[in-house]
């Protein structure tokens, strides 16, 4: 008999519930499955995706500058796991004594954790596996060290602003009084940059977008055809964001878990926002989430911003 894989219930939860909403959407979490994740990693390196490249030429050339506000020594607590470039760039840079990385996949943080334990000798890795944008303790070795949260990426922009305001709150919490926050998050610029960004002329946004219906289909026993959807990305001006969908190209129906689901031609799943900020807008989120900018770092087209704060 061949073997049924192991139904995550949360998925199953957020698929379900969510194709039958008003406006049928899908958490944008659920893109990273092993292929979701390789593809994402595969979007970090296009061309047309430039915040990944700038946000590291941000930190490379400011490396300094940075290590001077943030001090040396502390202990860093990255949320989420760092990916292989950015994490050594900012540990090289402001030499922190603990490193604290925080991801909800274990293996994917050990394996981090000793690659870096392996680069860097001196350095103290403390990994914590928790999802974390839930509660959790900090390890107490880093008890009596300044703390400096690190969220680079701009993965605030993936969580609406009133989602993105209580994480904030959240990481001061966990961080304590005098904690830093250093965070990187996306400018708003021409609208054509950003649909190309987010619909890269080769195609890898796409495929990481309709990934998600072969996760369904795979995960979730579903029948859907996934030549009936087409990936789309949309500017919200209103909202300030970039909005990826699967657009159904033609009527269609399926079925998920055995529930049946039908798509008019036209109709979209909203599978991702990816909101972004300009100064104000991205000072103002700070100082909603308990966060006291003190420090900004750009490039010089200002088209993405490294920014420290205090709690
Ligand atoms: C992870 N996150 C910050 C990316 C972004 O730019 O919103 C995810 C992504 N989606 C499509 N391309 C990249």
């Amino acid at each position: 008999m061949p073997e049924t894989p192991e139904v995550d219930p949360a998925f199953r939860d957020d698929v379900l519930n969510g194709l039958a909403a008003p406006i049928p959407a899908v958490p944008a979490r659920w893109f990273y499955d092993r292929r979701g994740s390789e593809l994402f990693d595969d979007i970090t390196r296009l061309d047309a995706y430039y915040p990944t490249e700038t946000e590291m030429r941000i930190m490379g050339e400011n490396a300094s500058a940075i290590a001077e506000a943030t001090g040396r020594g502390a202990a860093l607590v990255e949320f989420g796991a760092g990916s292989a470039t950015k994490t050594p760039l900012i540990i090289d840079a402001i030499e922190p004594a603990h490193y604290v990385p925080i991801d909800i996949s274990g293996d994917y943080l050990r394996d981090s954790a000793d690659k870096l334990k392996a680069d860097h000798p001196g350095l103290a890795v403390d990994p914590v596996e928790a999802d974390f944008t839930k509660p959790f303790d900090l390890p107490s070795e880093i008890d009596g060290f300044e703390r400096i949260g690190f969220f680079p990426g701009s993965t605030i922009g993936n969580f609406v602003p009133r989602s993105a305001t209580d994480m904030l709150r959240h990481f001061r919490d966990i961080l304590g009084d005098g904690a830093k926050l250093l965070i990187g998050m996306d400018r708003v610029k021409e609208i054509d940059r950003l649909k190309r960004a987010y619909d890269d002329p080769e195609g890898v946004t796409a495929a990481f977008n309709k990934n998600l219906l072969t996760r369904i289909n795979r995960e979730l026993n579903g029948t859907i055809p996934e030549d009936a959807f087409d990936h789309e990305a949309r500017w919200n001006e209103m909202l300030g964001r970039i909005e990826m969908h699967l657009v159904a190209n033609r009527d269609v129906s399926f079925e998920i878990e055995g529930q049946p689901f039908s798509f008019a031609k036209g109709e979209t799943i909203h599978t991702e926002n990816s909101h972004k900020y300009g100064k104000r807008a991205a000072r103002a989120l700070l100082l909603a989430g308990g966060w006291t900018p003190t420090h900004e770092w750009t490039d010089d087209a200002d088209d993405f911003a490294v920014i420290l704060a205090e709690a």
